[in-house]
């Protein structure tokens, strides 16, 4: 097999259906939402990794942090031959798990984003020659078919988007990780950790108005894909903190009454003066709700690492 394999298991049109049934149950659901796998457009993808600089943003840092202190522990512990990571994006976290996985034999990068997948294949190639690199164009949501590789397998699941899950979601989304994984295998999973509100809305609204900016392009990638005609100057972007929840939400406030045309959906959605759009929840976490979250799904926690502040942890976790 050449190094690198690309495997798409979306059909060519699966993102244009997917993001016209999310546009037409989300605006029209009360109140309005949509999901945030929509903001990660070319634009939406490049101003994530600007907010993963940024000083407010602490998850990136604090994750990075624990992969650089850990690694050689995960390694030691699972002695992987596969890495199999989900939503890799550009697999920046991955480096810090590749150096340190001395035995590992094959990659397998899963991402909706193709473009994202074949440079992250290309420049892992560069550093690791002899490893086999076999991406999976897929939505980690909809049920993954992983290619023949040996075992034991690692299932990475980083950055703490497991958090973008609503509860009922991640239900669903363990015990499909869990059917995954055969005896030897292991998950590793970063979880954002409940904190401070004020740290936590500064980490969502910061001070650059960067994450403004990403939030409004869901409107932008809505505009373009479905003909749509959005002003987003006429939407305030707002992140609240939801105590009871535990998760931060973002949210696009439209500044007056207004009626949106998505010609492509035959649509016309109307809003309220202040009324707002959910685009997104980023649930933080506590050791016991995820030891009882994997419990559940029948996956057992055997190590939970954070960073020094205690901002952020990873999680390992056997059937
Ligand atoms: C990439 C989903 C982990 O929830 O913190 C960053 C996305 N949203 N700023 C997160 C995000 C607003 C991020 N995840």
């Amino acid at each position: 097999m050449s190094p690198l394999a690309i495997t798409r298991t979306l059909p060519p049109d699966a993102t244009t259906a997917a993001l016209r049934t999310d546009v037409a149950q989300g605006l029209t659901s009360s109140p309005k939402t949509l999901p945030p796998k929509w903001f990660y457009d070319a634009r939406g993808s490049e101003l994530f990794e600007d907010i993963t600089a940024l000083p407010e943003y602490y998850p990136t840092r604090a994750e990075r942090e624990i992969l650089l202190a850990r690694a050689g522990q995960i390694a030691t512990a699972t002695g992987a031959r596969t890495l199999v990571e989900l939503g890799s994006g550009s697999s920046e976290k991955t480096r810090h798990l590749l150096d340190a996985l001395t035995r590992l034999h094959t990659y397998v990068p899963v991402d909706v984003s193709e473009s994202a997948l074949a440079a992250a294949g290309e420049a892992l190639l560069a550093d690791h020659p002899g490893l086999t690199v076999h991406a999976l164009v897929a939505d980690f949501q909809g049920g993954l078919e992983l290619p023949e590789a040996p075992g034991p397998r690692l299932l990475a699941f980083l950055g703490g988007t497991i958090g973008n899950l609503l509860p009922a979601e991640r239900t669903g989304f363990l015990h499909s990780v869990r059917d995954l994984l055969e005896p030897g295998d292991a998950l590793l999973l970063g979880t954002d950790l409940v904190k401070d509100e004020g740290t936590l809305l500064a980490a969502y609204d910061d001070s650059q108005g960067v994450t403004a900016e990403f939030n409004k392009n869901v409107l932008t990638v809505i505009n373009r894909e479905l003909a749509a005609d959005f002003d987003p100057a006429q939407f305030a972007h707002r992140a609240v903190w939801d105590a009871e929840r535990e998760w931060i939400e973002m949210r696009l406030r439209s500044l007056k009454e207004q009626t949106v045309k998505i010609p492509a959906l035959d649509l016309a959605v109307h809003f309220a003066a202040g009324e707002e759009v959910r685009t997104e929840v980023s649930a933080k976490f506590r050791k016991e709700g995820v030891r009882r979250e994997l419990g559940a799904a029948g996956l057992e926690l055997r190590d939970w690492w954070t960073d020094g502040t205690a901002r952020f942890a990873l999680s390992l976790a056997v059937r």
